[in-house]
Order: structure tokens, then C-alpha cells, then sequence
């Protein structure tokens, strides 16, 4: 009989055998790796995780900073590498003979002859006269004011308009007290001022115009105002052009307000011999009451000094058949008259060409051989600007970037010269 003491015993040894065939069987397992138990599969996973996971983040910060600078250094290179290749593609459109021609067509508008010069100018028997004393015209734009458009009178735009629209007179319109006048803006503009205008007359000089050096007075309605400082730079500009015959001074553009002519005399008488006693030749242009447009009063009492013009200025927006007969009767009472001044549109500077009364004060200028200057040289979004507001050139405008007054003004000019060629 087996007693149950010995049944415990099997069971345990039993028990114990199974132990050590199981482990064993796991231990060889274990260590050829053929089986993973639980715990190593955690242990394992954490590991990759963590190994994985640590040379990712380098790798992350490697891939990150390395590549990305590189490509950003790559981009750099490629951006820069772009304007290369575009310029090389743009040099060898420059270089191919058939793209070049379309430059050609985008030619300034000329005109067909350029207006004479005439040397040295005088005043006989109230009309401006060349040396032999022939009537002499001169046709011309003014410039807008220089402290604000100095662009437009540098020494190639200057030359630019004689080639293209072959005028021979331009003036050079310097405020006095508005818009950085010379009177007000301080040492520095002035002298900016004076280069401009420098500038300007030996541009004028080189291409065989006449320059009109303008006191553009205006807001200051009384040239007495700023008397001593006209005296002044009038002074120091005629030494430095006394030898210059087609420089030609405006001592006061338009004495308004309740300034008479009798103030504008003793202005004048003060002024002049300042220019005279330098250059005793020089053609002095006076300014008249009422902005340049009260000849009766200078009739009346005229100044009493040779080759002076008094000044009329129209607009012809504004100033119809009474102007142009108080301007009509001075000429023929043989007042020498000179336009410095005027506009096709309104007074104000603005508004459109009014073709009607242009057309009758053109043929006073035409019937009087009246010398003139159109205002202004200018892209300013105004009617009187000869250059429309979009266009940025300062010289070599096409019809097209002229504006309505610049348009009729250059049609003007070419019909001159038609009309010059066919009385010859
Ligand atoms: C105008 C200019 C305009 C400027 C104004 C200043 O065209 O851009 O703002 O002066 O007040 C004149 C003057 C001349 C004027 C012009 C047109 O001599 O300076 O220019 N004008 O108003 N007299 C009659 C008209």
C-alpha cells in the first residue's frame, strides 16, 4: 500500500523534475534568443523606444538645423544664380539686333527746324531786335517754380528741349517767397538755388537759347518787399553772366494786390541800375500791376531806361477779348511788350486748353511777333503742367506723355516751323 506520505513525496518530486525540465528548456531558449518572454519584450521595446527616440531627436536636430541651413544657403545660392541668369538672358536680348528696334520707335517727338538764335538782343522802337535790327521772337516755356521742379531744367533736359522741340528762349521761374522761395528758405536752398540756375544758363548758353532768370515774386504782391535781397542777387548773378548775351532778367514776375505801378518804378529805378552798372546790353523785363497785366499805367509813365520790356501775362481760360485789347493797345501805342507768362487754361493753373480764346491770343502772338513763354514745365497734376502727371521722364517726351496744353503747345511749334518754311 502506498502510503500518502509517499503520494506528497511523487507529487513534489514530480513537481520539481517538471521545474527543472521547464527551466531548463527556458534557459537554453533564453540564451540561443529564440524565445522572447514578456518581461524582455517590454525591456526590449523601451529599449528601441529609447534608442530609437534618442537618435531620432539628434538626428531631428542634425536633419533640422544642418539641412535647412544648407538649403537656405542653396536657395541663397539659387536666388542669386536668378538675376544672373536673367541678366544673361536680358544681355543676349540685348545683344540680338531685332529686339532693339522696338527702343527706336519710343523716339521723343520733334518737331521739323529749330527757332533761330539771334546774338545780342535790343529794343527798337518798342520791338525786340537782333544786332542789325530785325524783329526778333522768341518762343519758349517757362519752368515751374525751381525749389519744386528743378528736374526739369537740368542741363539735359535744357538741351533736350532745344533738340526736340526746338525752342529758343526758357525761363527759369525762382519764387521769391512761396514754395522755398529764395527769400525765405535759408543760405543752404539758396545757394541750391543758384547752382540750378547755373546750371541752367550754361545749358542755355551751350545750345544757343536765351534764359530768362525770372524773380518769380507772388504771394509777395509788393516787389518792395523783399527789395534788397533782389538788389543782392541780382548783384552776384549779372558779375557772374555779364558775359552772357542771352541771359536776360526779370526783375519782378507779378506785382499784385494793391501794389501800383508807381511802386513797381521805384523798385525798377533801384534794381536796374544794379544789373546795368555789371552789363549795360543786358534786356531787363519789367513786371506790370495787376499780375502783369495793367499796361495803361505803364503808358502812362514809362520807365526811363533803354532795352526794357514790360511783362503781360494772360491765361486764356480766364482772359478774353478786354485783356487782349488793353494788351493790343499798349502795342500799338508801341509799348515794348513782352509774354513772359501765359497759359492756355484757367488762371488758377488748371483746367483744360480752351481752344477758342487760344487760338485768338496765338494769333496776337503771331501778328505782334511776340516773344513768349508758356507756363509750366511740369508733370504737376495741374492744366498748365506742359508733361502729363504719369509720366516720371524730365526730357525726351514722346507726344503721348505731353499733356492736353503740352500737346497743343507742340502742335503749336511744329506748324511754326511749316508756317516759317513755306513764307521762305
Ligand atoms: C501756379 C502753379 C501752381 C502753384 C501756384 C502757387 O501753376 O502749381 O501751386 O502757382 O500759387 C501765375 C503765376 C504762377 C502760377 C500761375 C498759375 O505767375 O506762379 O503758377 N499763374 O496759377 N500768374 C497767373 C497764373
Amino acid at each position: 500500500m502506498v502510503s500518502k506520505k509517499q503520494k506528497v513525496r511523487t507529487v513534489i518530486l514530480v513537481l520539481l523534475l517538471a521545474i527543472a525540465i521547464v527551466g531548463g528548456v527556458f534557459a537554453i531558449s533564453y540564451y540561443k534568443g529564440g524565445v522572447t518572454f514578456p518581461w524582455q519584450v517590454t525591456a526590449v521595446t523601451e529599449t528601441k523606444e529609447e534608442v530609437a527616440e534618442e537618435p531620432q531627436d539628434e538626428k531631428l536636430t542634425v536633419t533640422v538645423v544642418e539641412p535647412e541651413a544648407k538649403e537656405e544657403t542653396k536657395k541663397e545660392a539659387v536666388t542669386e544664380e536668378k538675376p544672373k541668369d536673367v541678366k544673361k538672358v536680358e544681355e543676349t536680348t540685348e545683344e540680338t539686333p531685332v529686339e532693339e528696334t522696338p527702343v527706336e520707335e519710343t523716339t521723343a517727338a520733334t518737331v521739323d527746324n529749330k527757332l533761330d538764335y539771334y546774338g545780342q538782343l535790343h529794343v527798337e522802337d518798342g520791338v525786340l531786335v537782333d544786332a542789325e535790327g530785325e524783329t526778333v521772337q522768341l518762343t519758349g516755356v517757362s519752368s515751374h517754380g525751381l525749389s519744386w521742379y528743378p528736374e526739369y531744367v537740368t542741363a539735359d533736359s535744357i538741351k533736350a528741349l532745344r533738340d526736340n522741340w526746338g525752342i529758343n528762349v526758357i525761363r527759369l521761374a525762382m519764387y521769391t517767397s512761396d514754395y522755398n522761395g529764395y527769400c525765405v528758405a535759408g543760405e543752404e536752398i539758396q545757394s541750391v538755388l543758384k547752382d540750378n540756375i547755373d546750371e541752367a544758363v550754361t545749358a542755355a548758353t551751350e545750345n544757343d537759347m536765351y534764359v530768362i532768370i525770372d524773380w518769380h515774386i507772388l504771394n509777395d504782391g509788393n516787389p518792395n518787399e523783399y527789395k534788397s535781397q533782389a538788389i543782392q542777387f541780382f548783384g552776384e548773378i549779372v558779375r557772374k553772366y555779364e558775359d552772357n548775351e542771352n541771359v536776360i532778367y526779370e526783375i519782378c514776375n507779378e506785382p499784385n494786390g494793391d501794389t501800383t505801378w508807381e511802386d513797381i518804378k521805384k523798385y525798377a529805378n533801384e534794381v536796374i541800375p544794379v544789373i546795368r552798372n555789371v552789363d549795360e546790353d543786358a534786356l531787363i523785363l519789367v513786371g506790370t500791376p495787376s499780375y502783369s497785366s495793367d499796361l495803361d499805367s505803364v503808358l502812362e509813365a514809362p520807365l526811363d531806361f533803354d532795352n526794357i520790356m514790360y511783362t503781360y501775362h494772360f491765361y486764356a481760360g480766364t482772359h478774353k477779348s478786354s485783356a487782349r485789347n488793353s494788351l493790343t493797345n499798349a502795342l500799338d501805342a508801341g509799348l515794348p511788350v513782352f509774354i513772359s507768362e501765359y497759359g492756355l487754361v484757367s488762371a488758377d493753373g488748371d483746367g483744360t486748353v480752351d481752344t477758342k480764346e487760344a487760338e485768338k491770343w496765338i494769333d496776337i502772338l503771331k501778328e505782334y511777333n511776340l516773344s513768349s513763354c508758356i507756363w509750366n514745365l511740369s508733370n504737376k497734376a495741374e492744366g498748365s503742367a506742359l508733361i502729363s502727371a504719369d509720366c516720371d521722364k524730365t526730357a525726351d517726351f514722346e507726344y503721348e506723355e505731353l499733356s492736353e496744353q503740352g500737346q497743343y503747345f507742340f502742335d503749336l511749334l511744329q506748324n511754326n516751323k511749316s508756317n516759317t518754311e513755306n513764307k521762305r
